[in-house]
């Protein structure tokens, strides 16, 4: 055999140093790539790992946690479209697939298709209406059948409820034999031409009319569907307005799918506001003129719910939880003697502080004053936390609750962050232990937010009239130094706490000089605590304020100006879920195991 030419042996030599070489850059590059998938397991690891409630004090140095800051400047083009982004993938644009998921007539929800169709014919009637005087047998021809037949859509008398020199309020006393209105009938569309005439007499000479109507109840038979609406006109006379508010009952021959026709309609309720002011209104919505100056007014702001659901990969997956109920709060925090306006947005957006300026309108400081977080917030509050005059911020946010100090009414400092896994809401202040200081109560809605996964942990079953299983709230003792502590349990404030909390709100309803606390829970029922120094006791049932109904918000008024304070709680309420409840295929939907 013959040696290898030194040529050879050059050549092997070098191929193995490439080779050598080779082998060293790949190791190289797998440790570079095990570091980076280290680092960010890491760093993952280290978000999941929030402790519960109340922090350390290590954990809650402002130099840890500090939340994300926004851009005072950032547009929404620097979010992309979710709307290209599934249609990159599937061809079809997410707006398309929500419209398909949206349509009634996919599943069989024929209550749900009719309360479309019938509302298009409502909203052709309430368009007729803003003329009165040309209210005319051709224009209702296309929505009354020739069959048609009412009687007088007017209430023959109303009873005051209540008035003062600005409002008059008037309900229907219900219809009786001797009320010869009510005995009318009108036929065809002629005659509901002249029903609706007689109607609308009220408002002949408004300047300008409204008219909504909202189906909430939809019963089928055969070619025929009763449905229940409210049907609400208002409209502008020179001192002041006219509102009716009334509940229709009508009939609705359904053969043609597209339009259907009216069979009858009959009056049931009817409440009537007039209102007498030389301005015309009570109030006036000023949020475009006192805002639309800042850019993120119309950048931000003026999107709704379907624009940012389609712009943001993330919230499409948590929509039902996580979107459309981030909260304001408003405080003067300059000392200026005007409020000012701090508002959280969605996820991903930053938070916006607005000074109040003397004309009225607001300008947009949230960066200067170092408030720009992105963190997913949900409420705010500006309030003293430590009694130096001066209103402090917190933020309750899908991971804890940020408080900064106000600093010589000149910005804001972050002094700590109480970490929570609860799905927080809304917060109410007061001094509960009556030491000086102010105290704060966090709802809750869901629990385990920030678990082992990035979405929001579902509880099931999701017990309709009395959930149990949903997150806990909060009573978070203010001990100075900007430390609060959970003192939830000691407090007796565990009882009946894991419902799905909105709002909350103080009052000393039993006037023995203490605060108490009246929850509005959503799913069930909601909670007052009698606070017995310092310690509180659910009186709800006793207290006959157990409502069990889809609580929203909580004030308390002392309406009737007897010296007790009296609570107003908002409840849900849904036109298209009302009438969808009567719809047999709701009761299709399997149960969950
Ligand atoms: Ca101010
Ligand atoms: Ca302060
Ligand atoms: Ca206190
Ligand atoms: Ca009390």
């Amino acid at each position: 055999m013959s040696s290898p030419r030194p040529s050879e042996d050059i050549q092997q030599t070098a191929s193995c140093r490439v080779r050598r070489r080779f082998a060293g850059s790949l190791l190289l590059f797998i440790l570079i790539a095990l570091f980076i998938i280290w680092g960010v397991w890491w760093n993952s690891s280290k978000r999941d790992g929030n402790g519960k409630h109340i922090s350390s004090a290590s954990s809650t140095s402002p130099n840890t946690n500090v939340p994300s800051k926004g851009h005072s400047d950032k547009k929404d083009s620097d979010t992309a479209s979710g709307d290209e982004r599934s249609a990159i993938k599937t061809g079809v644009p997410f707006s398309e697939k929500l419209r398909n998921i949206d349509d009634p007539s996919q599943d069989g929800w024929d209550t749900e298709l009719f309360n479309k169709t019938a509302g298009a014919q409502l909203k052709r009637l309430g368009n007729i209406l803003k003329k009165p005087d040309a209210i005319a047998a051709k224009h209702i021809a296309a929505i009354a059948s020739d069959n048609f037949t009412c009687s007088s859509l007017t209430p023959g008398s109303l009873k005051k409820i209540f008035a003062d020199d600005v409002i008059e309020a008037s309900r229907w006393a219900k219809p009786h034999a001797n009320d010869r209105k009510l005995e009318q009938t009108f036929h065809g569309p002629e005659g509901l031409s002249r029903a609706l005439g007689e109607l609308m007499q009220p408002f002949a000479n408004a300047n300008y009319i409204r008219t909504k109507f909202k189906i909430f109840r939809v019963e089928p038979d055969a070619n025929e569907v009763t449905t229940q609406q409210y049907a609400e006109i208002a409209g502008q006379l020179d001192d002041g307005w006219l509102e009716q508010h009334t509940t229709w009952l009508a009939r609705w021959d359904n053969r043609n799918k597209n339009a259907p026709q009216l069979l009858s309609l009959k009056l049931e309720d009817v409440e009537q506001i007039r209102t007498r002011l030389p301005s015309g209104t009570l109030f006036s919505d000023c949020t475009k003129s006192a805002l639309e100056h800042n850019p993120c007014y119309t950048e931000q702001f003026l999107r709704g719910y379907m624009y940012w659901l389609s712009a943001s990969q993330q919230m499409r997956y948590l929509v039902t939880d996580n979107l459309g109920t981030p909260g304001l709060a408003l405080g003067d925090i300059n000392g200026d003697g005007l409020d000012d306006l701090y508002v959280c947005q969605e996820q991903g957006l930053p938070n916006r502080l607005f000074l109040q300026q003397q004309n009225g309108t607001a300008n947009e400081i949230s960066a200067a004053w170092g408030v720009d977080w992105l963190e997913d917030s949900r409420s705010a509050l500006l309030i003293d936390l430590d009694n130096d005059g001066d209103q402090d911020l917190l933020v309750a946010f899908h991971g804890g609750i940020i408080v900064a100090s106000n600093e010589n009414n000149q910005r804001f400092e972050l002094r700590t962050i109480i970490p929570s896994d609860e799905h927080l809401m809304s917060m109410a202040a007061a001094d509960y232990d009556n030491d000086g200081d102010l105290d704060i109560y966090a709802t809750a809605f869901l629990s385990q937010w920030r678990g082992k996964t990035a979405a929001p942990v579902p509880q099931q079953p999701r017990v309709y009239h009395d959930g149990n299983n949903g997150g806990q709230n909060l009573l978070l003792k203010n001990n100075g130094s900007w430390q609060f502590e959970d003192v939830t349990q000691q407090a007796g404030l565990d009882a009946n706490n894991k419902r799905f909390s909105f709002a909350a709100s103080w009052e000393d309803y039993d006037n023995d000089g203490d605060q108490d606390l009246y929850v509005a829970n959503d799913f069930g029922r909601d909670n007052l605590y009698r606070n017995d120094d310092g310690h509180f006791t659910d009186v709800s049932q006793e207290a006959g304020a157990e409502d069990a109904a889809s609580g929203m918000g909580i004030t308390w008024g002392d309406f009737d100006r007897d010296g007790w304070f009296d609570i107003h709680v908002s409840n849900m309420w849904s036109s298209a879920g009302a009438a969808s409840h009567f719809n047999r295929n709701l009761w299709k939907v399997p149960r969950a195991t």
